[in-house]
């Protein structure tokens, strides 16, 4: 919005635990944030729970309980413990059956109504429950084995259900020629491209009025004109992004953050926030978000990971093996953010040694033990500095402008991770061929003073990796930082800001070094 940096997740549904596709939105959306607080900008980071619709109910039922209770249980239990797990820094949690929703939501759908932008009609069709959405039938794949003689939905690969009710209509097929326009004249609100040509085409073909309720089952926010009637579970979804940041309760909040800088979605969802959320906003007179950047998909086997598939993996089974901030870094840094790409531990293992434990900690602990032996732990002073090092203090510059750019402005997580890597690879060259063990050898005053540049060199490019990779990896930042003794001379971790990481000089000579625990152990050889 106007005055803050605002970013959102899909609220999740919460028929079951969340599982790696989840958090990996989730993980995403959080390095964006923490990389725009870094910059010293005003953010807002929210995450939630969608929590109505005829697939919570039916979840509920089947597990003997009340609908409200289970999801109690389940955002208390799992979703809200892995988001804490993971470091998930959210500004808010809105669970859509709070009342702070619910009233706001019935506001807003009366003030359509109000507005002769929903009238009530017929339907009939063939309907997706995992999906929550009423499909075409021209997008139905026929079943085959078990499904034989029956439509299943392209996602789920599940029979779809014909529905036949009494509905409420939102005129959405008087959008289309708005949303087209939209699209044209702001080319980066569908991200990446593919999802915008996508989308393009199917408002091209022309959109359907939307069924924007349900009579046939009573879990939702009910109609407030018309209370046999529920408010479809995709209406209720969608405006936790308005409710959750004041809509109609905060005025001056609200007017300071909606609409959102940054939706971030599953590229399964987008229609629902490309097309439908910026045509109820339109309806309503309120500003659309400035984008809507969908990833792509975790694979299993070649099919999207999911609960229902039994695909889903736990966070847990991985961060227990590799560690919280190795998880958060792997999957942003091995899939190009926007395209699919499949999990396996031969990779993650493989990345983890060779870039996490060999490049980067390696590094960090060979730096602090040579301070140790060589200093006493107190920092040198770069009493020699030459070209090598004029060489490294360059790298960070173009390390750091690219990170910014491609993390903070094009979320290009992996192209942003890269460029940090490359610069560590950089300081790895640089100690093996300035070889520092071996000026240490010599005690002439030239070769200490060489000894005491290159560490020093060293360690100044560690300091700023630190704030670099903060937003990625916050703990093993942190473990750095106070290893470096950067702590005293330059303050918290968290107050440093992008814009300083890479001018040169900024570590004091004189901090205390302390080789720490290795920032990432070897895996133990278990999977
Ligand atoms: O759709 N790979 O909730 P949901 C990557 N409640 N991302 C994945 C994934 C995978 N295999 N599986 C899930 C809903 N996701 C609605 C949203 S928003 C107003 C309402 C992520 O629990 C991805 O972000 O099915 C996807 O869009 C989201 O989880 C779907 O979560």
């Amino acid at each position: 919005g106007p005055g803050t940096y605002y970013v959102s997740t899909p609220i999740y549904y919460v028929n079951d635990a969340p599982h790696l596709g989840h958090a990996y939105t989730t993980v995403a959306g959080d390095v964006l944030t923490r990389w725009h607080r870094q910059r010293g900008e005003k953010v807002w980071y929210l995450t939630g729970t969608d929590e109505h619709g005829q697939k919570i109910m039916r979840t509920a039922e089947a597990n003997g309980v009340s609908p409200g209770e289970w999801c109690d249980k389940l955002v208390e239990e799992s979703w809200k413990p892995l988001w804490k797990h993971l470091r998930i820094a959210n500004d808010d949690f809105i669970r859509t059956t709070e009342k702070r929703h619910t009233d706001r939501v019935q506001e807003f759908v009366q003030d359509l109504y109000d507005r002769g932008e929903i009238y009530q009609g017929g339907y009939e069709g063939p309907y997706c429950v995992p999906c929550e959405e009423y499909k075409t039938y021209g997008e139905l794949l026929d079943g085959e084995g078990e499904y034989a003689g029956q439509k299943l939905c392209p996602i789920h690969k599940k029979p779809v259900e014909m529905l036949q009710e009494e509905n409420y209509f939102f005129k959405l097929s008087a959008y289309g020629e708005k949303l087209l326009a939209h699209y044209e004249a702001n080319p980066e609100f569908i991200q990446p491209e593919s999802a915008r040509n996508e989308v393009m085409q199917f408002v091209r073909q022309g959109l359907e009025d939307l069924s924007i309720s349900r009579s046939t089952f009573d879990w939702g926010i009910k109609i407030p004109w018309d209370d046999k009637h529920v408010i479809y579970v995709w209406v209720d979804a969608l405006l936790n992004y308005a409710t959750a940041v004041g809509y109609g309760s905060d005025p001056e909040k609200f007017q300071e953050t909606f609409p959102a800088d940054v939706h971030l979605v599953g590229k399964d969802i987008l229609r629902f926030h490309a097309v439908i959320w910026p045509a109820m906003l339109m309806a309503n007179g309120l500003p659309l978000p400035k984008r809507v950047v969908a990833n792509g998909w975790l694979m299993v086997g070649g099919e999207k990971m999911s609960k229902s598939n039994l695909t889903g993996i736990s966070p847990h089974e991985l961060t227990d093996h590799f560690g919280v901030d190795a998880y958060r870094w792997y999957f942003l840094r091995a899939i190009a953010f926007g395209q699919d790409g499949s999990f396996s531990w031969e990779d993650f293992s493989a990345r983890y040694t060779s870039e996490l434990a060999n490049d980067y900690g390696n590094l960090a602990s060979r730096v602090a033990a040579m301070v140790g032996k060589y200093f006493e732990g107190a920092l040198p002073e770069a009493l020699a500095p030459g070209e090598a090092e004029q060489a490294i203090a360059d790298g960070l510059a173009k390390a750091a402008r690219e990170a910014d750019e491609r993390i903070g402005e094009q979320l290009d997580f992996a192209g942003g991770i890269a460029a940090i890597f490359d610069f560590i690879k950089q300081v790895n060259g640089y100690l093996t061929e300035q070889a520092p063990w071996k000026a240490a050898k010599d005690e002439s005053a030239e070769a200490q003073a060489r000894l005491a540049t290159i560490l020093y060199t060293a360690a100044e490019a560690l300091r700023a990796c630190a704030v670099l990779l903060n937003p990625v990896m916050p703990d093993s930042s942190a473990k750095l930082w106070e290893s470096l003794g950067a702590e005293p001379a330059l303050g918290p971790l968290s107050e440093q800001r992008v814009a300083d990481a890479a001018e040169w000089g900024r570590l004091p000579a004189g901090t205390t070094v302390t080789k720490g625990a290795a920032l990432f152990p070897r895996l133990e050889e278990t999977k």
